[in-house]
């Protein structure tokens, strides 16, 4: 297999902490970059109609994309340890949290650096307008994270899955727009980053 992938994006970076956490390292990445444009060079774009990172070509020639969804096909590879919840209850509480952050946290965010930070230029048509109120609606969930966290250690209940691992791609986003939870205003938040750097997905090499 093969992943096409890029250090510096929240997508990509959801697949690559999902690796480090299965202990996966059996299949080939791809480096693509992104401020080159490599993502859409004809090649690149037969294997992911978008235009984007990341790609999982399987070895059968497929390409999935999507990171979630690459993310529930190597859980069917590699079970263990188990990411996606292993009842209905944990599996839909899991994509619940999952879902939130992903659609409340981190497209938000992307909204406000894609259409607000000069480097996305070379990205996006920026829409000026669309960075503030996704800043706003970014800095909003942090406060409700913050929130939800006083009362359990991970994501989405007491144990680390892809809901953290979708939230600690968020918050690597966010060093972009030079944010990052503050012990002072969101201190639980900030607690649960530090636990994170403790496990093998923050352990960035
Ligand atoms: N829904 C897709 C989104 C993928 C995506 O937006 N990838 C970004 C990097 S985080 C990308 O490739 N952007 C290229 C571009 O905007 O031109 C997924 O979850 O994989």
């Amino acid at each position: 297999m093969k992943l096409y992938s890029t250090q510096t994006a929240p997508n990509p970076e959801r697949v690559l902490c999902f690796l480090r956490e299965k202990n996966i390292t059996d299949l080939e990445i791809v480096p693509i970059d992104l401020f080159k444009g490599e993502h859409r060079a004809k090649d690149y774009r037969v294997k992911s109609p978008f235009a984007q990172v990341p790609a999982l070509e399987l070895d059968d020639g497929r390409v999935l994309t999507e990171s979630r969804a690459i993310c529930r096909y190597l859980e069917g590879v590699y079970p263990e340890p188990n990411l996606f919840g292993t009842d209905p209850t944990e599996t839909a509480f899991i994509e619940m949290w999952d879902r939130r952050v992903e659609m409340m946290w981190l497209m938000p965010l992307a909204n406000w650096l894609r259409h607000g930070h000069p480097a996305f230029a070379a990205l996006e048509k920026q829409i000026e307008e669309l960075a503030p109120r996704g800043e706003k609606s970014f800095r909003r969930f942090a406060k409700f994270l913050d929130k939800e966290l006083q009362t359990r250690d991970f994501m989405a209940g007491d144990r680390f899955s892809i809901a953290d691992i979708t939230a600690f791609a968020t918050i690597g986003f966010a060093r972009v727009a030079r944010w990052k939870p503050e012990p002072e205003e969101t201190p639980n938040l900030h607690a649960w980053r530090q636990r994170m750097f403790d496990r093998p997905c923050g352990a960035k090499s």
